[in-house]
């Protein structure tokens, strides 16, 4: 089969669609009171309503038959059992091996992982403890007070998006901030009212080559040795890397180095030694819990018929969405303060995975892959751009998430986000016709014809697909399992899509263009040989700036 050549179970959905048509979630709701339990699934903590989504039943046996027909469980298997699934690197994908709890080995070439993992798990242990307890000190013997983590994409936004979202849990722990614009701005706001003497900088870099993360490091070194000597330097700074001999020749001491391997994806890294950020914050105890989490929802993803497998179901209602529904894009929507990064983090994992137009076999895809995600936590987002949502022109499917309980209880405020969220997906769902409105205008005591006028403002389609998470409180645990199964989502999808999720060559030619211009903005002449848009804009930044 090509992805130019649909397959049966591809066209059979074509049709489908066609004749679901016409309904509404307003009729599939009336008449089905059993919707909202047939169309919903529990993993451990995580409780997944996918049943306000355009779907009906035939829809999705018609999915797990498409899923079948691409060989879904086949490639579970060959995900979890270390195959080189990331073929263009010829690497797997193996960021199950990090978090698993079990006894169970994980095989690279012929290697048991688990020993090395969990050495170095252990070995974040002992030094998150001694930076937490203020037994590791900087060269002037002060406790560390700020961490700051150093890294960029994979290596900032996971252990960023955790420690924000975990902040309910980090006790005494200190204060940890994260740097990776190469915009000098963001080290200096960051450092701003600093004391060196109580820092700890945390290099995070697979490669250790990355261009902006090493301009951020070498400034951070030369601040601190500025304030405290060149000597106060091996005190002021650990590595997480795969580059050990990069590490060296920074002149971090051997013991403040984590290791991970070339078998953790940037994006799939905050089970690795790139969430030490995340132990320091919150301690070694929490950060365990967290890939427990992750791991019972590996253990769902690897076993669980492919029927109430939650993260298939999710991404099988993306493809639906995606490719029969035509849907662009996807929202991202937290109703929790915590997950304030959720969106970010979601938007790599999602579009660096899955923004490919090339199949496995280098052909250009037949069909439409990744979608754009984006997103804000709610309630602040309703008063933005929920009004597109609702009434814009574009369908936008939306995940919404929210924890029965929250971590403070001040006055109403608990109830009146749960309120809100569940608001949000009726109305998009359900939305209110021309002539509901009218009437409810009616009833207000409004003119007639003035009602009749504005009917056709206040109406709203509805029929608009949401997913609903609920979680009972935000912990270690259930993050862990939510963010696995967005990491098994994109992964369903990619199998469907036959695109390679794992790799992100699509990066490449920027980081190539700019070090071609880098010499042009200062120095060499600015024109040679660009095209003419870049070459006046180079002319135009050197004339703008400081002699
Ligand atoms: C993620 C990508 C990318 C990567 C960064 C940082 O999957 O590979 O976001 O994480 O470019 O790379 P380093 O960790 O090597 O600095």
């Amino acid at each position: 089969m090509t992805n130019d050549t649909p397959d049966i179970a591809w066209q059979g959905l074509l049709e489908h669609r066609r004749q679901i048509e016409s309904l509404h979630l307003r009729d599939l709701f009336a008449t089905d009171p059993d919707r909202f339990a047939r169309f919903s699934v529990e993993t451990g903590a995580l409780f997944l309503d996918y049943s306000k989504n355009l779907v009906t039943e035939e829809t999705l046996t018609r999915l797990f038959g498409l899923a079948r027909a691409r060989g879904m469980e086949a490639a579970i298997a060959s995900l979890f059992a270390g195959d080189r699934v990331n073929h263009t690197e010829r690497r797997p994908a193996l960021h199950m091996a990090l978090r698993n709890r079990s006894q169970r080995p994980v095989m690279v070439d012929g290697v048991d992982v688990m020993p090395a993992v969990r050495d170095v798990l252990a070995r974040m242990r002992t030094f998150a403890e001694a930076v937490r307890s203020g037994i590791a000190v900087g060269s002037g013997g002060s406790p560390y007070r700020t961490v700051v983590n150093i890294g960029i994409g994979g290596s900032d936004l996971g252990p960023l998006m955790v420690a924000e979202a975990l902040k309910a849990f980090r006790g005494s722990g200190p204060d940890v901030r994260f740097v990776s614009n190469v915009d000098d701005t963001h080290l200096v706001e960051t450092l701003r009212g600093v004391d060196p003497a109580t820092t700890l900088f945390v290099v995070s870099s697979k490669t250790f080559t990355t261009q902006e993360t090493m301009a951020n490091a070498q400034s951070a070194r030369a601040w601190i040795a500025d304030a405290l000597g060149d000597a106060a330097v091996p005190s002021h700074f650990a590595a997480v890397s795969t580059n050990l001999e990069a590490t060296r020749t920074f002149g971090i001491p051997a013991n403040r180095v984590f290791e991970f391997w070339d078998w953790v994806g940037g994006r799939y890294s905050l089970w690795s030694a790139i969430g030490l950020p995340i132990a320091l914050a919150v301690g070694m105890d929490h950060f365990e819990a967290l890939l427990a989490g992750a791991h019972a929802l590996d253990e769902h993803f690897r076993t669980a018929p492919l029927e109430r497998n939650l993260p298939v179901i999710l991404g099988l209602i993306g493809v639906w969405n995606r490719n029969f529904l035509g849907c662009d894009t996807h929202a991202v929507l937290p109703y929790d303060q915590y997950l304030h990064r959720l969106p970010a983090y979601l938007q790599q994992l999602d579009m660096e995975s899955n923004g490919k137009r090339v199949d496995r076999d280098g052909r250009p895809v037949g069909h439409a892959t990744g979608p754009i995600l984006w997103g804000e936590p709610g309630t602040n987002g309703q008063h933005a751009f929920f009004q597109l949502l609702h009434q814009g022109t574009s369908v936008v499917p939306a995940d919404f998430m929210v924890a029965a309980d929250g971590h403070h209880h001040l006055g109403r405020h608990h109830d009146l986000l749960l309120a809100n969220c569940l608001a949000q997906s009726q109305a998009l769902a359900f939305g209110k016709t021309a002539e509901t409105a009218e009437a409810e205008m009616l009833q207000s005591g409004m003119a007639p014809e003035e009602a009749r006028r504005l009917a056709p403002y206040r109406s709203f389609p509805g029929n608009r697909p949401s997913n609903t998470f609920v979680l009972p409180k935000l912990t270690p645990e259930t993050l862990g399992a939510l963010v696995a199964a967005y990491e098994h989502r994109v992964f369903v999808q990619s199998v469907i899509w036959n695109i390679n999720p794992f790799d992100q060559w699509g990066v490449e030619l920027g980081k190539q263009l700019a070090n071609r211009l880098l010499p042009r903005l200062s120095g060499t002449p600015a024109d040679s040989g660009e095209d003419s848009s870049t070459t006046g804009l180079v002319a135009k930044l050197r004339s703008l700036r400081p002699a």
